[in-house]
């Protein structure tokens, strides 16, 4: 898949821990990254070195990128947990390459800036587990879901039990893993895996623009999206807006927040339109 041009702002450079990830593209475009996994010719498959460096790249975001765009070389985004290392675990190991997942997909989505996945062919397994740790999916018509773990005799292990769920329901995920069953784009639009759903080869120039609109935000709006929103939504009610008073007060006592709010009553900022 090739980006869009680049963004106008200067790149910032890449450190070498990041340029070093072979399982990873990664390149800057302004303030934006774009992270590609990069094994086509195992469907971007998952293995240990691919976890271990998904999380070495987000944890070590460079200064100055605002938002990242995730992507799968090839044919498909990603075809889950590389199916050929998982023979030779044992229970014990069993647990801390779940945690290992799980520790790198926090990055993803707790990390500091927005993460927009672009989705294309498979999205299946550890792929659809990555995807939702994302902030935002843009799927492509080849887009398909599937969670073949039940039929492959496991379980999703990537913190998919955790996430999907809240996107689309415990039911539709428990027919997904028992039936073996696969969403096609549209259905997956229809049910909430995807926010946009556009046509084969335009996900990564929707990405970016998204993704450039989101740079342009408030630091601390977007830290608010990102921080507080999942886990307010995960709260009781009473807690939930307890924390969204404390939160939205920090955001708009910010200078940020002052002086874009003064701009729209100088009539210098956008008006909401109509999409
Ligand atoms: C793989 C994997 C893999 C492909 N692990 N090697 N995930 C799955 O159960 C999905 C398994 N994969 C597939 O169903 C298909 O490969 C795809 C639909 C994704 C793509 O089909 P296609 O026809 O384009 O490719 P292919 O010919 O099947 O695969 C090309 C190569 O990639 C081939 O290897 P080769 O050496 O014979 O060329 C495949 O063996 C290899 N390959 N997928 C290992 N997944 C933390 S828990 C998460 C649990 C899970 O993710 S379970 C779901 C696992």
């Amino acid at each position: 898949m090739t980006p869009p041009n680049a963004a106008a702002a200067a790149s910032p450079a890449l450190p070498a821990s990041l340029a070093a990830l072979d399982l990873l593209r990664i390149e800057a475009r302004g303030a934006v990254l774009h992270v590609r996994l990069n094994r086509p010719a195992k469907r971007n498959a998952i293995n240990d070195v691919l976890v271990e460096q998904l999380h070495t790249a987000f944890a070590s975001l460079p200064d100055g990128i605002r938002a990242v765009v995730l992507s799968g070389e090839g044919e498909h985004f990603c075809a889950g947990l590389d199916l050929s290392e998982l023979q030779e675990r044992d229970v014990a190991e069993a647990i801390l390459h779940s945690r290992a997942w799980h520790a790198a997909f926090e990055k993803i989505q707790f990390g500091p800036v927005p993460v927009i996945a672009v989705l294309h062919g498979a999205v299946v397994g550890g792929g659809l587990e990555i995807a939702v740790a994302a902030h935002i999916r843009v799927a492509e018509r080849s887009a398909f879901y599937g969670l073949p773990e039940g039929t492959r005799g496991i379980f999703v292990g990537g913190g998919g039990a955790a996430r999907i769920p809240r996107l689309i329901g415990a039911a539709r995920m428990a027919d997904m893993m028992l039936t073996g069953r696969v969403h096609d784009a549209e259905e997956g639009h229809r049910i909430g895996l995807s926010q946009y759903l556009v046509d084969d080869g335009a996900g990564l120039a929707k990405a970016f623009e998204l993704a450039s609109r989101i740079a342009s935000n408030a630091p601390l709006s977007n830290f608010a999206i990102l921080q507080a929103l999942p886990r307010i939504a995960d709260m009781a009610p009473s807690d939930g807006l307890f924390v969204e008073a404390l939160m939205s007060s920090i955001a708009s006592g910010d200078p940020a927040a002052k002086s874009r709010i003064r701009d729209f009553l100088e009539g210098k900022a956008a008006k909401v339109k109509k999409a």
